[in-house]
């Protein structure tokens, strides 16, 4: 277990600790995450950040894949405080079921080639879906979907219907077997208030063109920038990551706050597609965001992450695509 809760309370604030929250336990890893958690969940959108779990419990175990590093890294959380360092941890969101919270979904299989509806519940312990959900980074879920390949990377926001069905509108998918994981807070059962991370997979039929997972690079370009990661100092399991945008050799100054937030990241294993969620700790004050952004990532895994940077400039929404490996 290392230090890995040690690391995550350095970067929580003082106010989500004291939130003190009995949680069925006996790691002190899982204990700090759910303190996080736990504070996270007042107040909405500014502190919560999608990507906390409680993994590491029955619905983690016997998974395949799952070694102990993984167990011991139960999802992500940040902590958005103004003037706080982001805190972020990475998340699995592996399982369909975590401590009764349960993803469900008729929808195993979807066709390809076609703008699709992914419909889903989240049920709570006592069985009944959810309607009552936290709004974490102005929204009140947020779902994302990769190919087994970590292609095809896609984040949005569904909607629900009165009686707790969510309806996923997702854009044309590719054949293959497909991952939709929902990152969620909700306001009832003996958990409220947590941030989950749950997800299943889907197949969608045809010929699947897998694509070689691209090497490792410290920059990449989208839309005209140029989006450089920087790796390191590492403590622990706790990576910080800088990253700067520029253009046309300048500095970019002029980032638009998307989701409450300069840089959305969200970062996918290549080995288990296990799903870090991660946001800067830089504050958001208008549309004068950057060059830089920094990002405390707690990577339990080992291995190469396909990291995809959502950022806005001029109302466009931009998304920038690499390789990180972590040793
Ligand atoms: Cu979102």
């Amino acid at each position: 277990m290392r230090s890995y809760g040690k690391d995550l309370l350095m970067f929580a604030s003082p106010r989500s600790i004291s939130r003190g929250w009995a949680v069925a336990a006996g790691v002190p890893a899982l204990l700090a995450f759910a303190l996080i958690a736990c504070g996270s969940s007042s107040h909405s959108e500014h502190s919560a950040m999608p990507g906390m779990d409680h993994s590491g419990t029955p619905g983690m175990a016997g998974m395949p894949g799952m070694d102990q590093s993984a167990m011991a890294t139960p999802g992500a959380s940040s902590s958005g405080m103004p003037g706080m360092p982001g805190m972020m941890a990475a998340g699995e969101g592996l399982a369909a079921e975590l401590e009764g919270y349960r993803l469900d979904s008729p929808v195993t299989s979807l066709p390809a080639g076609k703008a699709v509806s992914y419909p889903f519940t989240i049920t709570g312990p006592d069985g009944r879906p959810i309607t009552d959900f936290a709004v974490v980074q102005t929204k009140t879920l947020h779902f994302y979907a990769i190919r087994s390949d970590l292609t095809g990377y896609q984040h949005l926001h569904p909607t629900i219907a009165a009686d707790g069905t969510w309806t996923a509108d997702l854009a044309a998918l590719d054949p293959g077997s497909w991952r939709l994981y929902a990152s969620f807070t909700p306001n009832t059962g003996p958990l409220k208030g947590s941030e989950f991370v749950l997800s299943r997979t889907v197949t969608v039929p045809g010929e699947a063109a897998t694509v070689s997972l691209p090497a490792a690079a410290s920059s990449t370009t989208v839309d005209g920038y140029t989006v450089a990661v920087q790796s390191g100092p590492t403590t622990g399991m706790t990576h910080r990551l800088t990253v700067t945008i520029s253009k046309d050799g300048q500095p970019v100054t002029d980032l638009q706050p998307y989701l409450d937030s300069y840089a959305h990241l969200s970062a996918f294993h290549e080995g288990n597609q296990a799903l870090a969620h991660l946001h800067p700790g830089n504050v958001v004050d208008g549309n004068h965001g950057g060059p830089t952004l920094t990002f405390n990532a707690v990577i339990g895994d080992p291995g190469n992450w396909r990291v995809f940077l959502q950022f806005q400039t001029a109302g466009q929404l931009h998304t920038a695509v690499l390789t990180l490996h972590v040793a």
